[in-house]
């Protein structure tokens, strides 16, 4: 009998390009039809044909609760009955504002949008406008949304499909953006001794989830912040994956490196669509209506989203959440590893707080150049599949990161430790 899930696949691609709203979700690189869900509740999800998951995608990295946290679903309830949106400002939106900026100090001033790629298109865009500058340099493999200057050399969904540049980018907006290597410091400082006084801004992520994960050096991260300082080049850090999620104060805490600018999205919207960008009030200063740079939204601070983000924000700050949730994180990625190690299968994984990655070579890569070249993406084609027949959601591409969620239980990282081991032994 054909399943419930293949009937809506097969009519989605009749009417939506690859049957889905987002390239990534379409399992085109490691096979098979893409599953619809119809049901999320804590770590578990459930397909339209009543299969039951275990999830490590958690929406992208939004879902750092688990799916339907009952309280986030009642604010939520009390803010949709008040109207879904104004277009005009409200007292939720100062209270985000107050929250981001208590927990990420370097952001002086707020403005929130709608996703995490209006955050980094507009980030770049003050920054241009603050330096009077049009270079930006961004790192092989990082993705920043899809607005055209950033898909350069990009990751996702990009390198997913083998394709990093995408179409429909003009080359005169691609030229205005250097890419180097990640982890490259001489690179770096090779660049900024040749151009440095035309970098308007350097956008990175600072721990890269979108080529699956990579760690920073630390001195990589360390010269990048000296170098941007002394070249009056505004360093953005794009923590729409890394925000609340890889520590409370996200990977500017955990560096202990203050960017210029932050791009937030994912956990500040618990799981609807809010995006924000902000960093020195000197820079913020720029935007319309009192600077020059202009920067819009019909949907920006919706009181639905924001009021979703805010219990979600107020929930993580609860004493022990994070090493909680890196402790899960780490039992599953140590799990894994000695299951890979049984089955003689080469493995390695990490995790930074609760992002991992899961690289089918034998030591964690450290770049773009070592992820393409040593992870065996036959493998990971052979791992997923199982997995998902197990009951265990990973993302569909050996180069996303993947999410664990307060909701996953000590029984639900023994169940996946199970199941890859079932899976390895069949590789
Ligand atoms: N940009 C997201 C993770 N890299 C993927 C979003 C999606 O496909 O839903």
């Amino acid at each position: 009998m054909t399943s419930q899930n293949q009937i809506l696949f097969e009519k989605s691609l009749a009417l939506i390009p690859g049957g889905v709203n987002s390239p990534v979700r379409a399992f085109r690189s490691v096979g098979g039809t893409p599953v619809f869900f119809k049901k999320g509740l804590g770590s578990k999800l459930w397909d339209v044909d009543g299969k039951e998951y275990v999830d490590y995608i958690n929406s992208w990295g939004p879902m750092i609760l688990g799916h339907a946290h009952p309280a986030v679903i009642d604010a939520v309830q009390t803010a949709a009955a008040n109207s879904l949106s104004f277009g005009a400002p409200t007292g939720l939106e100062l209270e985000m504002a107050e929250m981001i900026n208590k927990l990420m100090p370097s952001m002086e001033q707020v403005r929130l949008n709608s996703s995490g790629t209006e955050a980094t298109m507009s980030a770049i865009r003050t920054a241009r406008g603050f330096t009077g500058r049009d270079k930006i340099v961004k790192f092989e493999g990082c993705y920043h949304g899809h607005s055209d200057g950033l898909l350069v050399k990009a990751g996702s969904g990009l390198l997913t499909f083998g394709e990093p540049d995408s179409g429909g980018v003009p080359a005169s907006v691609a030229a205005h953006t250097f890419t180097l290597a990640y982890n490259n410091t001489q690179q770096l400082e090779d660049l900024f001794k040749k151009s440095g006084d035309e970098i308007a801004c350097v956008i990175i992520e600072p721990v890269v989830g979108n080529m699956n994960l990579i760690v920073p050096k630390m001195e990589f991260l360390q010269t990048l912040r000296a170098l941007c300082t002394k070249h009056g080049a505004v360093l953005i850090f794009d923590e729409v994956m890394t925000g609340f999620r890889v520590a409370l104060g996200g990977a500017q805490a955990l560096y202990n490196i203050k960017p210029d600018m932050t791009t937030l999205g994912k956990v500040i919207g618990g799981g609807l669509p809010v995006g924000a960008f902000g960093g020195r009030k000197e820079i913020m200063q720029c935007l319309a209506p009192i600077g020059k740079v202009y920067q819009a939204g019909t949907l920006s601070g919706n009181p639905v989203a924001v009021t979703a983000g805010l219990v979600t924000l107020k929930l993580i700050q609860a004493e022990g959440f994070h090493t909680r949730l890196t402790n899960q994180t780490k039992k599953l990625i140590d799990g894994l590893v000695q299951a890979a190690k049984e089955a003689k299968v080469t493995f390695s994984a990490q995790n930074v707080g609760g992002m991992f990655g899961l690289y089918f070579s034998a030591q964690c890569p450290t770049s773009y150049a070592e992820i393409m070249q040593n992870n065996n993406k036959t493998h990971f084609k052979q791992f997923f599949h199982s997995m998902l027949d197990s009951g265990v959601y990973l993302g569909p591409s050996a180069f996303e990161a993947g999410f664990v969620s307060a909701a996953h239980t000590d029984a639900d990282i023994t169940f996946t430790v199970n199941a890859a081991k079932k899976a390895f032994s069949a590789i």
